[in-house]
Formats: structure tokens, sequence, C-alpha cells
């Protein structure tokens, strides 16, 4: 087997987003691409030679041609071993996992998370460092500028590996090891919560709707749910992973999963639902007939912490990201613990969870996550979820109710604007960030404006700054208008717009959030004047 050197030319739209390189298929399929991306990576990282990968995906379309092709460069460019999942199927929450116990170099992941897949839908690739974790900015940086230079890459002259039957193999002097891709992660969730309690709570007749939206979670929740725990097997719906998950879209919230609202707001409903996403790291929890936010989600599993075996010693901190509602500051102030506002996307947690200055994290955009690893995990979300109901022996939207009486309630929601052309997009951004010398001090109905600002960072570890990260408008009592452009879609622009408000009078809790948050939404489409500049009256997609 020979080393071949591949002359090739720069693309200049390798730019990793909030997660990674996002782009359709086709892109990805243009000749000397994905190579190209990965050359970048390998260029950036610095690996010693001999140095171990994990690799893997989410099964989308794609997944198996980039894993040989990526093995075989991983081959050609001095690496000496890869575990990769079998199938080549890893979640994102699974290959962190199996970063860090093995102690790897990193690992490189294949997935567009929640973006619809399929031949023509999205692919998508990011690295991750030993850490477990989305590399920071400083290395996407850094594979950005690579891929812009890059004029040739490595690629081991060798047939295809076998991916379907675990065990080791030969790529030249690279070794291969195919690893069950469940058992590692199972064992990891099982060390964190009382399986016990859950298998009783189970056994007991509490049911239990887990939509795993023929994404990569299916084996995963089939392993843990049901073999793990005894979970009955019309307890998991779309549990076979498909390369186009079923024409869907793989998004766990109450527009992209309307089986499970369905089967969930019955009047037969089950007690709990959940649903995860592509890569298996968003989750959505519901109730009977209750829909938890992921931005309340957090703060009760931070409220909830010390009923779980991993966190019964307490929380170091909390962390969420800016969007997210405020509803876990109230929570860590009453447990006098640290809490810290980062920017979207999920790599800004990583130095706080290394620095042992955060426990749990999390992001309105249905992602929760621990220190367990360096990503958030959907499936360790409901086992939290399952573990803090069999303690309590209350239904969701009991738990939920009592956690508002006690902090008062983040009434929130999300409005996303998708692919608008880029122009209308940034004239939003433009025309607000134009006002905020006039918005601060202005009213508009019973909102006064306090604060406008581009939100930045400086992460509190390795003291980098990361700027323009949305525009906040804060208000006196507490309420937020949020508008930020998307970094994971791969067509034109997406705007978000996110409201909240804060209501202390249990009176209004049983609101719905549309009805509570109307006067907000006015307020909103006022400052940004999204549907002028934009000519849309109604949002895609409301969270
Ligand atoms: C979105 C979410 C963000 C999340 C990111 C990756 O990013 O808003 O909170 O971290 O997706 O999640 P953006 O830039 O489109 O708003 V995943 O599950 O796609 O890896
Ligand atoms: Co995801």
């Amino acid at each position: 087997m020979s080393t071949l050197t591949i002359a090739t030319h720069a693309f200049t739209d390798q730019k990793p987003g909030t997660s990674g390189l996002r782009k359709k298929v086709s892109v990805f399929q243009q000749p000397h691409y994905l190579e190209n991306f990965v050359q970048a990576i390998f260029d950036s990282i610095d690996a010693p030679k001999g140095a171990t990968l994990v690799l893997g995906g989410d099964g989308r379309y794609y997944n198996r041609t980039a894993i040989q092709i990526i093995l075989k460069m991983a081959a050609a460019n001095g690496f000496g071993k890869v575990l990769v999942g079998q199938g080549g199927i890893l979640s994102t929450p699974a290959a962190s996992c199996v970063i860090r116990k093995y102690k790897t170099f990193g690992g490189i992941i294949l997935s567009a998370s929640h973006n619809p897949g399929g031949v023509d839908g999205d692919f998508g690739i990011k690295f991750n460092s030993s850490n477990g974790g989305p590399a920071t900015e400083t290395v996407t940086d850094a594979i950005f500028a690579a891929s812009k230079t890059i004029t040739q890459y490595q690629l081991l002259d060798a047939p295809d590996v076998a991916l379907d039957i675990q065990g080791v193999s030969q790529l030249g002097e690279m070794t291969v090891e195919v690893i069950d891709s469940v058992s590692d992660y199972a064992e990891l969730m099982e060390s964190l919560f009382d399986f016990s309690a859950i298998r009783e709570l189970l056994a007991g007749g509490f049911r239990i709707k887990f939509d795993a939206m023929h994404a990569v979670t299916g084996p995963y929740a089939t392993e843990i749910l049901q073999r793990r725990l005894g979970a009955s097997a019309d307890s998991l719906m779309n549990a076979v992973p498909l390369e186009d998950f079923g024409g869907g879209h793989p998004d766990p919230n109450l527009t992209y999963a309307p089986d499970l609202v369905k089967i969930m707001f019955a009047d037969d409903a089950p007690d709990f639902g959940a649903a995860s996403d592509g890569d298996g790291d968003r989750n959505m929890i519901l109730g009977k007939r209750f829909f938890v936010t992921p931005s309340d989600s957090l703060a009760l599993l931070a409220a909830n912490a010390t009923l779980i075996p991993a966190y019964k010693a307490g929380l170091a901190g909390v962390a969420r990201s800016m969007p997210t509602s405020a509803a876990v500051d109230r929570v860590a102030h009453a447990l006098n613990i640290p809490c810290y506002e980062t920017p979207t996307g999920w790599k800004f947690f990583g130095n706080l969870m290394d620095a042992g200055k955060v426990t749990l994290c999390g992001e309105e955009s249905f992602g929760t996550g621990s220190n367990h690893i360096r990503e958030k995990d959907g499936l360790w979300a409901v086992l939290f979820w399952l573990n803090l109901i069999a303690a309590r022996r209350q239904p969701v939207a009991e738990i939920v109710r009592e956690h508002w009486a006690k902090y008062g309630r983040n009434v929130y929601s999300r409005y996303d604007y998708e692919a608008l052309p880029t122009a209308d997009a940034q004239a939003v951004m433009h025309h607000v960030q134009g006002n905020f010398g006039s918005l601060v001090g202005a009213t508009f109905g019973s909102y006064t404006v306090q604060h406008c600002d581009d939100f930045s960072y400086t992460d509190p570890v390795d003291g980098s700054v990361s700027t323009g990260q949305g525009i906040r408008v804060l208000f006196s009592d507490g309420s937020r208008i949020i508008v930020r452009l998307s970094g994971t879609g791969t067509e034109g622009a997406t705007l978000r717009v996110y409201l909240e408000a804060y209501d202390a009078n249990v009176a209004n809790h049983h609101l719905d959030a549309q009805q509570a948050l109307a006067e907000l939404i006015q307020v909103a489409l006022q400052i940004t004047q999204l549907k002028q500049l934009t000519g849309r009256e109604q949002p895609t997609v409301i969270t």
C-alpha cells in the first residue's frame, strides 16, 4: 500500500460554524471537498505520530463514504490507531465518551445534527479534542485558515475497511479497531444514574415514549431503555436509524416531532415523552399533555441534581448559552453557586468544565449536559428526568409547576425565520444595532429598555474573546429580546428571535407561552422591523 499525495485547490467556504462544517451532501461530494477539510484538520491539530483518533457519525447518507476516506487519510497522515463505531455509527455524546474513556488524541464526528439528511440533505464534519469536546474557536479558526491555503493532501491507496464487524484490522501501518457503538456509553449512563430506581418506576406502570426520529439514538435507546431498564417494546418509536431519517427533520421540537407530540397530548397519553435529534445530543422532554421548555429543563435538573447519584454532592456551578433563559440563574443563586453566560454552541462550555467551574450546562435549543462528557447529551437528559421522577414520584407537569411557584417562571419562546436571503437577515441585525442609542430608556407598552449590546464573551479560563455573538435588548423587569443569526444552516440565513419574560405570579403560570408573551412579541417585531425588512409575516418554526 502506498501513500498518495494528491494535488488540490482550496475552497473558500470551509469555515466551521456553530458546530463544525455543515453543507449540502452535494457540496461534500465535489472532488477533493471532504479531503481538503480533513487535511486542514490534520494540518492544524499537531497530532504526535502514532496518535489515536475516534471516528464515527450519525449514520446519515454519505457517512460510510466519508469514513472510508478519513480512515485512509488518517493512515497516510501518521495516526497509529483509529477507533471506529460499528457500521460507522457513534452518536455525538458517545463519541465524546469514547474519546475520554480511551484517552485518545481526539475524534472526528460526522453529522449535521438536526438538519435533514439523505442525498438532497445535509452532511457535516467536526473535530473534537482530547477532552471529548468540540474544538475551541482557536482551533476551528486555524482549520479554516489551513483550508484556504491547502494545495495537497495525503491518502493511503488501500481497499475499504470492513466496518460492520467488531474487531481489529490494519490499514498500512495504522490499526483500525471497529468498536461497539453503544456499550461504552451505556456503561457510563449506568454509572451516573440509579438504574434500579428507574427500572422499578417503569415496572410499576409508568409509561414512556421515546422518539428516536429514525436517527442515531435508536440503538442507544434500545439498549439502555429497553434492555437495561426494561421499558416495553412500544416505548420506542422510529428506533431504526435510516440514512435519510425517513425523510423527516430530526429536530426534537413541537414542530418537527409531530407524531410524538400527538401521542403525548392525547387523552390516553403516556406519563413521559422524549425525543432526540440526528446525532443524539439534543432532547425534548414532555409530560402528559405538557411541554417542558429546554431552559426550564436545565433549571429543573440543576435544582434537583442532588437526587441523582452522580450529582449527590452538589454542583460546582452551572452555565447556559446567552439566549437561554435565566431560569437556571435563579436556581444557581438559591444554591449559591456560580452561573456562567456563554455564547451559543457547546464548544464554549468545555473550558469551564475542564477547569472544574461547572457541572451542568444547557442551551435553549434542546441541549443539556454535564461534565460526564464534553458534548450535550440527549439520552442523558432523558435518564436524568426518569431518575428524578423515580425519586420524586410526581407527574412532570407538577414538578415544573412547583418549580415555577418557588422560583417564578421565565416564560420563553424562540421564533426562527429560516432560509432568508442573507442581505435581509443582515438588514434586521443592522437595523437594531443602528438604534442601540435611541433604544436605551425607550418604553414599549409595559417594557422599558435598560440596556442593548452585541454580546461578547471573554473565556474566564484562557482569556480568549468572542465578539458578535448576538444582539441583546434587555428590559428593566428582566425580560429580554435576543436576535442572532444561526451558524448551522446551509441555505441562506436563519434569523432567530428569542423572547423571555419573567413572571413571579403563580396566577399566570398556567398561561400558554405564546399568550403570556403576546405583548413582548409585538415589541420584538417593532424593534426589529422584521416584517418590513424581510417580508415574512410568520416565523418558519416556533419553539
Ligand atoms: C444551533 C443552536 C445551538 C446549538 C447548535 C448545535 O446553532 O442554536 O444552541 O449549539 O445548533 O447543535 P445555531 O448557530 O444554528 O443557532 V446541534 O444538535 O446542531 O450539534
Ligand atoms: Co445535534
